[in-house]
Parts: C-alpha cells; sequence; structure tokens
C-alpha cells in the first residue's frame, strides 16, 4: 500500500504548527485578473515575468473543494470566482499570477471531475481543455507543484479518480502533491483533522510531500479571521517550500497523446451499442475547436496509434 512520505512530512507538521501563530505581512502583489487558457491576451502583469522565473501550481479537486476560495486567500483578495455550485468542463483552467518575493507563480484554478466518471460529450470536452492546458504548460516550462484540495469529510470515489487524473495523467506521478483540507473553521485546532484522517487518506493510496490544514472562509462578521490568516501563513509557506523547485514537462504532442488515452479510461458509454470516439473523432474535435495545425494533427495520429500498439490492443 501506498505511504505518505515521512521525510517531507516533518516540514508539514512545522506547517502545521504555525497555526497559534498569528499573520506576518508578506510580500504579494497580484493581479486581478486570471489567464484564460487558450486566448493569446496575457495580462500585461504576465508579460514582465520571463517563463523561467515562473512556478507553475496547478490547484485540483472536486468542484465545491474550495479551490477558488484558496487562491483568493492565498493571493489576498477575490480573484477567482467562488460558488457553491459551480460547475464547468473537465480540465478546464484559469490562471491567476501571484507573487511572494523573490518567486512568481501561476496559480491555475483548474475543474475536476464531478462524477468518477465522464459521458461522451464530456469526454470530448476535456480533451479540447487537455489540450489547452497541456499547450500552455509546455510554453510556460512545466507543472511546479500539484497541490489537491479536498473538503474536510468523506474521500469518495470522485476523489479519487480527480487524484489520479492530475497525479498520473497528467504528471505521470513525476510531481510533488500537496494535500490542503479546507473547511476546518470549525475544529479547536484544524490540524486535528489530519491526526484523524492521515491514516485513511494513506488507506486510499494519497501520498503527499506536505499538508495543510485549513479554512478559506472569513466566516460571518470575520469571525474565522484568525485561522483564515493562519491558513494563508501556512499555504504561504509551503508555496515557499514545495512549489520552486524542478518542473515537470513533456514533448507536447506526447503528452497530450497519453492524457487523451487515460482519459479514455474514465470514459462511461451508456449505450451499449455506442462506439468510443475514435482516433479521428479525438484529432476532428481538436482541429475543429483548437485549429490544431496539420502536422501536429498528423502527429497526434502517429503518437496515439504508437501508445496502442505499445498496449497491444
Ligand atoms: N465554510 C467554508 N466554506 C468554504 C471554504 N472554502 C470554500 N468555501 C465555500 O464553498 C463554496 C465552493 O468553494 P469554491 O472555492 O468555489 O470551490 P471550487 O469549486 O473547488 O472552486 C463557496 O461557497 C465557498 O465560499 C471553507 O474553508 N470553509
Ligand atoms: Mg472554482
Amino acid at each position: 500500500m501506498p505511504v505518505l512520505n515521512m521525510e517531507r512530512e516533518f516540514s508539514a507538521k512545522s506547517l502545521a504548527n504555525s497555526d497559534d501563530e498569528m499573520s506576518e505581512s508578506t510580500e504579494h502583489n497580484a493581479s486581478s485578473e486570471s489567464t484564460q487558457l487558450g486566448s493569446e491576451a496575457f495580462s500585461p502583469y504576465r508579460e514582465k515575468i520571463s517563463p523561467e522565473q515562473t512556478r507553475n501550481i496547478i490547484i485540483f479537486g472536486e468542484t465545491g473543494a474550495g479551490k477558488s476560495a484558496l487562491i483568493n486567500l492565498i493571493v489576498g483578495g477575490p480573484v477567482a470566482d467562488t460558488s457553491p455550485d459551480a460547475q464547468g468542463c473537465t480540465l478546464d483552467t484559469a490562471a491567476y499570477p501571484f507573487t511572494l518575493a523573490p518567486h512568481h507563480f501561476e496559480l491555475f484554478d483548474t475543474v475536476g471531475l464531478n462524477e468518477p466518471q465522464l459521458g461522451k460529450t464530456g469526454y470530448l470536452d476535456a480533451i479540447e481543455k487537455a489540450y489547452r492546458l497541456v499547450s500552455t504548460l509546455t510554453k510556460q516550462g512545466g507543472i511546479h507543484l500539484l497541490v489537491f484540495c479536498i473538503r474536510g469529510g468523506r474521500i469518495t470515489t470522485t476523489t479519487e479518480q480527480n487524484y489520479r487524473l492530475f497525479n498520473e495523467f497528467l504528471c505521470h506521478r513525476d510531481v510533488p502533491v500537496a494535500l490542503v483540507i479546507t473547511g476546518l473553521e470549525l475544529e479547536d485546532r484544524m490540524e486535528d483533522w489530519w491526526v484523524r484522517n492521515e491514516e485513511a487518506l494513506r488507506g486510499f493510496g494519497m501520498k503527499s510531500v506536505a499538508h495543510a490544514c485549513v479554512t478559506a472562509t472569513l466566516g460571518v462578521e470575520r469571525t474565522h479571521v484568525r485561522k483564515y490568516e493562519n491558513s494563508r501563513n501556512k499555504l504561504l509557506e509551503l508555496l515557499r517550500e514545495h512549489g520552486t523547485g524542478q518542473a515537470f514537462a513533456q514533448e507536447r504532442i506526447g503528452w497530450i497523446a497519453r492524457l487523451m488515452k487515460d482519459l479514455r479510461g474514465l470514459l462511461r458509454i451508456t449505450k451499449p451499442q455506442a462506439k468510443k470516439p475514435s482516433h479521428k473523432d479525438m484529432v476532428k474535435i481538436l482541429r475543429r475547436r483548437c485549429r490544431l495545425p496539420d502536422n501536429d494533427a498528423a502527429m497526434l495520429m502517429q503518437k496515439l496509434r504508437e501508445i496502442d500498439l505499445e498496449a497491444g490492443s
């Protein structure tokens, strides 16, 4: 059974122990505009940062887990839309720049799976989003850290599949994962959640290099202000400590092809006679929606065939 990395856990524990500290002032600089992937228009702030300097942090988890609230907490202002029932397309992504001197980060707010499986339309939409995400990430230097956001509560099959989607399918288990547990404002000590649930998370195979038990809400009349500020401190420390290492990236078309194939494993076909989409269908979607150039389309078809051959299918 996979185990948590205990060596790295030490630093996670030290984050946890900052529960009683009051907020320090931290230099930061946030743009209130996100960068929608696939659009050529970057905010002026982004253009000033060279891709080598920017650390790309992917925040993922189920809808409602608190990903957007977490980004607002880190950035220190309401840049990302939070909503109790926002929906979207799996792998749809918006990026938010954030500076924690001397480091520049790009925080990617993602849409995860809302059910353990994808329908055919959801699958084709997810492929389009995967293409945009991977194209952006290869242009911007790869992924430095995955932040898995879970709402303190039950771990479901959807939670597990979201972990697989980003950790295994997108990052081939090569990127450190930090767990952030939200919704803990009613705990006397937020870290108690970890003590009670660490064993269960281990049982689900969720490995992490660090964790932070937090609240991403200030509460009515700022009831939770102290825990909120402590949560921000923990997250900034987590980014500093674990978000500034080596990036993971792959050759773009090969990366997309592999992700398309892996996503297929999550595809649910409800009508027994219906077929799964062919390579041609998938490439057609990318040509139509993302203007995939001819040579990339040919290379993608080739890669998809190679992966099939490798798998012996
Ligand atoms: N009580 C509480 N509510 C939270 C917390 N984090 C997020 N929320 C709320 O949960 C809802 C979903 O949050 P959101 O950030 O949009 O989730 P996302 O779908 O993962 O981006 C919103 O109404 C948030 O205000 C938290 O730590 N505690
Ligand atoms: Mg959101």
